[in-house]
């Protein structure tokens, strides 16, 4: 008996020895969810230390995107899809004449024709730095460390895993390694009243 209780308090030590060395350098939070909280990251709020990984991931069980988006100001907000004047003859635009697809093209006040296009940096994992001006594209699944002074990062639509439809990068986790203290808010850009905070000490 002594020696069973001895051995259960030794597991007990172990898995807790375990937690904690985990808890302090990886966070997970689930983006989405079941019933009340299919729109809601949870946890919503996180505190970690510099140096520390907050990862998200989806775990829904419909076919529901979400992403997981820093912006440093409104104005980096990214649209789905945007217009491109076209400056010559719309006819070349399919890129297979078999497929059943056609290019969606509108025509402004003037007359002026613009195909719409859609915004690679709604779908996928982008950093956007200081400058506003310079886009790196990142790896499926990126783990990015982030400095805090980017004007957006963003995890591209992550989707449950296994029910990405047809043709969507099969995006299944984000994850974001934090160098610096602050506040960092982030948003769903498919639904922006989900919100949250990671507070890096
Ligand atoms: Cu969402």
């Amino acid at each position: 008996m002594a020696v069973a209780i001895a051995a259960m308090a030794l597991i007990l030590a172990i898995s807790s020895i375990q937690f904690y060395v985990h808890a302090s350098n990886s966070v997970m939070i689930n983006v989405g969810g079941n019933g009340s909280s299919w729109s809601s990251y949870t946890p919503q709020s996180v505190e970690i230390k510099t140096g520390d990984t907050v990862t998200w991931r989806n775990p829904m069980v419909v076919s529901e995107p979400h992403t997981v988006t820093f912006l440093k100001d409104q104005s980096f907000y990214p649209p789905p899809a945007f217009p491109v004047p076209l400056g010559f003859n719309s006819t070349n635009l399919k890129a297979d004449s078999n497929a059943n697809i056609d290019p969606l093209i509108i025509s402004d006040q003037n007359g002026t024709k613009a195909v719409i296009v859609d915004n690679a940096r709604h779908y996928n994992p982008v950093s956007v730095d200081s400058s506003g001006q310079n886009a790196t594209y990142l790896p499926l699944n990126a783990n990015y460390t982030m400095t805090g002074t980017e004007k957006f990062v963003s995890s591209g639509w992550l989707w449950p895993e296994g029910l990405a439809p047809q043709g969507a990068p099969p995006i299944k986790t984000f994850s974001v390694t934090f160098e610096n203290a602050g506040k960092y808010d982030f948003l769903c850009v498919i639904h922006p009243w989900m919100t949250g905070i990671v507070t890096v000490k």
